[in-house]
């Protein structure tokens, strides 16, 4: 870390990211076993696969990169650590709603806090995927937990003033002097430090029955990392070399399968990590250790971010390898069925998932000398004469099956939940209105990020790019 010059928020960000990944590494050492895994892998794929490894992120952000997970108890302790993350340049971006993803008890709804700027992000693109508990959704609490666990967040402080105040002076100068710097990311990284506080016995394993995420955000008196994620450039390989080293990973990838076509969105796997012991205050008063197995490693692999309507092609693919695989006979793999629904239905080249405008991709300008004598030409016309080249923009965010699936093959009990209950209504606007800050869609972000491009290169070629794609 620089020490004589005053820190930008992405080099704070890089910083805070690397400091969690220490702490974490102290914390879960089986992280630090897949970070060099993911580190080997990735220097493989960059030798045999050589540039064309790098379109979807150099390999000095690709190795920084990490996303954290974390959970919160209530709208005030969302409303800090957004304080807390605009401080490091990371803003809401995105909604999941978690509790209906979900057959198991998983009572949050979510954001993901990162960078929005292309620049930014290639930086240092840290995001934290951060759920909020829906305390008051009678599906999962009756009034009386409700209660208590108002009472319980309500009296704990997770981020002290000094962090705060710290934090909104580094969001609103973009900068912070040396010191202040390092007293901000010393307050920031300790907040998500296990605690070796004693946890109350009963309260916590009577909310574990209700639902084990609401046992580990509401019945401890702090906040912890989850897990947190590196990114591989090659996931099933990842996959073949974590089993070879002896760590029995969940079933399968989640996400879209591995096939012959462009790789879009985001492919994901996880681990469950060791039991931890931690202290319990029994009801007699005695403090003893005990064991919770609630924090696992994942890694992912990240593609090209789609568009709405490569969206919903996508959900209809979802959903057709469901209904074909549940017709199909015992043994039947999802990858196997996925693969042959992908090919059924999306383009193999990149440049057909631009074109068709299923894919975000920015647009150079490659070749001014061809620039057609005329006033407009269409984007198709343009790449496919080699005057512009579409480059894809990568999916910074995240898919609510796979979160939910991740949430979920790492819990030991489903918990219980009574769904003739009306739950809490949640949707972005509802979210935003209760943490005091806007979630952005990330659909305007890829969009406007795509159009600019577009703008730059009419410019330069002084034409009129017409049939973009919706
Ligand atoms: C978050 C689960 C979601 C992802 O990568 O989809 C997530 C959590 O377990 O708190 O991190
Ligand atoms: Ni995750």
């Amino acid at each position: 870390m620089p020490t004589a010059t005053k820190l930008k928020l992405w080099e704070l960000r890089a910083e805070f990211a690397l400091r969690l990944s220490e702490l974490y590494g102290r914390e879960v050492p089986a992280y630090n076993t897949l970070v060099d895994v993911s580190r080997e892998v990735n220097e493989d794929f960059l030798k045999t696969r050589g540039e064309d490894a790098e379109r979807l992120g150099s390999i000095q952000r690709v190795t920084a990169e990490r996303h954290g997970a974390i959970r919160v108890g209530s709208a005030r302790e969302l409303s800090q650590v957004a304080r807390v993350f605009a401080g490091f340049g990371m803003y809401p971006v995105g909604f999941y709603d978690l509790r209906d993803a979900s057959k198991s008890s998983v009572p949050v709804v979510s954001t993901a806090f990162r960078p929005i700027d292309a620049e930014e992000l290639a930086k240092n693109p840290f995001r934290v995927f951060t759920s909020m508990l829906t305390h008051d959704d009678r599906r999962f609490f009756d009034e009386e937990t409700e209660n208590r666990l108002e009472d319980f967040i309500g009296s704990r402080t997770l981020f002290g003033p000094e962090l705060l105040e710290l934090a909104d002076a580094a969001a609103q100068n973009q900068e912070l002097e040396p010191q202040q710097a390092a007293r901000f990311l010393e307050l920031a990284t300790a907040v998500f430090e296990l605690s070796p506080e004693a946890v109350d016995h009963d309260w916590y394993y009577k909310l574990e029955e209700i639902s084990a995420v609401a046992a580990d955000i509401g019945g401890v008196p702090s906040t912890h990392i989850n897990h947190l994620t590196p990114r591989v450039l090659d996931i099933d390989d990842l996959y073949t070399r974590m089993q070879e080293r002896g760590i029995a990973m969940i079933e399968e990838v989640q996400g879209p399968p591995a096939w012959k076509g462009p790789d879009v969105l985001l492919r994901q796997t996880s681990f469950r990590a060791l039991a931890e012991e931690r202290l319990f205050r029994h009801a007699d008063g005695t403090i003893r250790p005990g064991s919770l197995r609630v924090r696992f490693g994942e890694v992912e692999q990240r593609g090209i971010a789609l568009t709405e309507k490569g969206r919903d092609l996508y959900d209809r693919m979802v959903a057709e390898v469901d209904a074909w695989l549940a017709a199909s006979p015992v043994g039947t793999t999802r990858t196997e069925v996925a693969r042959q629904v992908w090919s059924k239905y999306l383009p193999v080249t990149e440049v057909e998932l631009a074109l068709q405008g299923l894919g975000f991709f920015t647009y150079r300008v490659a070749e001014r000398n061809l620039a057609v004598q005329k006033n407009s030409a269409t984007l198709r016309e343009l790449v496919e004469t080699g005057v512009l080249i579409p480059e894809p923009i990568v999916y910074e965010d995240f898919l609510p099956r796979s979160a939910a699936g991740i949430f979920q093959s790492n819990l030991t009990t489903d918990g219980s939940r009574d769904d003739a209950q009306m739950g809490t209504p949640y949707d972005i606007d509802r979210l935003s209105e209760v943490m005091g800050t806007q979630i952005l869609n990330p659909n305007t972000l890829y969009a406007a990020q795509q159009q600019a491009s577009v703008d730059l290169a009419q410019r330069e070629l002084n034409i009129t790019i017409t049939d973009l794609p919706a």
